[in-house]
């Protein structure tokens, strides 16, 4: 690590799955590659991350991967807080690394990345600063979101390019994975094993037409394949974890998509491929009214028939419908609109500039003030 550069401790508090690694993992891939600071990662669950970063060791407690220095969550009772304090999606730190917090001076910038979410409250809330109930030590509310009024979402410089280039190597990525490159049609699958499995491949099975699943490890895949047995046009393509720097090469061979959760969720939009949303199941509807609040973004660049179509086939997905059966074939008939349409929001996207950028910036115009 380097003396005298600016430091940021990320605390990464793993809940479930791989979304809670996935978001802070990037984050601080990407704040070190942009900003160069030196990014010390306190996590709580090594083997989540190593699962998708092939780089970290499950077993070693302290160590350096990605120019990023690694911590154990239980070092925090001991070290000494950077410049720059980033915990997400409001976990708790332990108290003697917040009364550490308080006692420093300068002050570090003190963060809590907040999920991501397109409801109109989240403008109000994004950048403001809420005193720590104990010691008065700010902390400032940073929202991931799709509009300019929040920070946006983590979208790597160069990523497009990289997209582009890709785009000659689709077919040998295809045979590394085990998959068929001359498949008429692809979808990627990452979702909840809770998701309407069965009627999803009845949905596939009554569409006649072939086609392709590539199926995420860590998602429903086995169970998927399992249902899609009897059904000689469905071919089931089971995955390996990939590591996350090749996620977006499963959504960019697709021609549409099921992702879930928060980061899978993010570059979906940024592949610019039509895709359905299986979002993470809360109480009492909430997942489902941001759903709808996402889907009202997504108004202005879809036809009228189309929107209904994305709205109805989410929904339906979300709360295992039936009706998703011919709701998907219409779904598959409409994809090159879809795609049209989902590439000109994936474009608007990048008007809210990169989470990384937007959140750096605040964090250096709190800095010098
Ligand atoms: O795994 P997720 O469902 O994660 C979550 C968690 O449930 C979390 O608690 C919740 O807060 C959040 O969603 C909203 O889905 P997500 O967010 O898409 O994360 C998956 C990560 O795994 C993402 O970073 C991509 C990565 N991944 C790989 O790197 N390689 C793979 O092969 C696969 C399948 C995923």
């Amino acid at each position: 690590m380097q003396k005298n550069t600016i430091g940021c401790d990320i605390f990464c508090d793993v809940i479930d799955n791989f979304g809670d690694a996935g978001v802070c993992w990037r984050l601080a891939r990407d704040i070190r590659k942009e900003k160069g600071w030196n990014v010390r990662f306190y996590i709580n669950n090594l083997e989540t991350l190593s699962a998708i970063e092939p780089r970290v060791d499950s077993e070693k407690v302290r160590q350096h991967a990605a120019g990023i220095e690694l911590l154990k969550w239980e070092y925090a009772e001991r070290e000494s807080p950077s410049d720059i304090v980033i915990e997400t999606f409001g976990c708790r730190i332990p108290d003697p690394f917040e009364k550490r917090i308080a006692e420093r001076n300068p002050s570090p910038i003190w963060i809590n990345l907040e999920y991501l979410s397109a409801e109109d409250w989240v403008e109000g809330c994004h950048t403001l600063p809420s005193p720590h109930p104990r010691y008065g030590t700010k902390k400032y509310f940073f929202f991931p979101g799709v509009t300019n009024k929040t920070g946006g979402i983590i979208c790597e410089t160069g990523l497009n390019e990289h997209r582009q280039l890709f785009k000659s190597k689709k077919e040998v990525f295809l045979k590394t994975i085990g998959a068929n490159p001359e498949s008429p049609f692809n979808t990627f699958v990452f979702c909840y094993p809770s998701a309407p499995l069965k009627i999803l491949v009845e949905a596939l099975a009554s569409d006649r037409i072939p086609i392709q699943l590539l199926l995420a490890a860590g998602g429903a895949g086995k169970e998927i394949q399992e249902l899609a047995k009897p059904y000689p046009h469905i071919l089931c393509v089971p995955l390996p974890m990939l590591p996350q720097t090749d996620f977006d090469k499963l959504l960019w061979v697709a021609d549409s998509l099921i992702i879930r959760g928060e980061d899978s969720f993010a570059r979906a939009q940024l592949a610019g491929k039509p895709f359905i949303w299986n979002i993470y199941p809360q109480t009492e509807d909430t997942h489902i009214h941001k759903l709808t609040a996402f889907e009202d973004r997504l108004k202005p660049f879809y036809s009228q028939k189309n929107f209904e179509l994305l709205k109805e086939i989410n929904l339906a997905f979300n709360k295992g419908d039936s009706s998703f059966i011919e709701l998907w074939r219409q779904w598959r008939d409409a994809t090159s609109e879809l795609t049209e349409s989902a590439a000109a929001w994936e474009e608007n996207l990048h008007s809210v500039g990169s989470l990384t950028e937007n959140l750096c910036k605040f964090i250096e115009s709190k800095l010098k003030s």
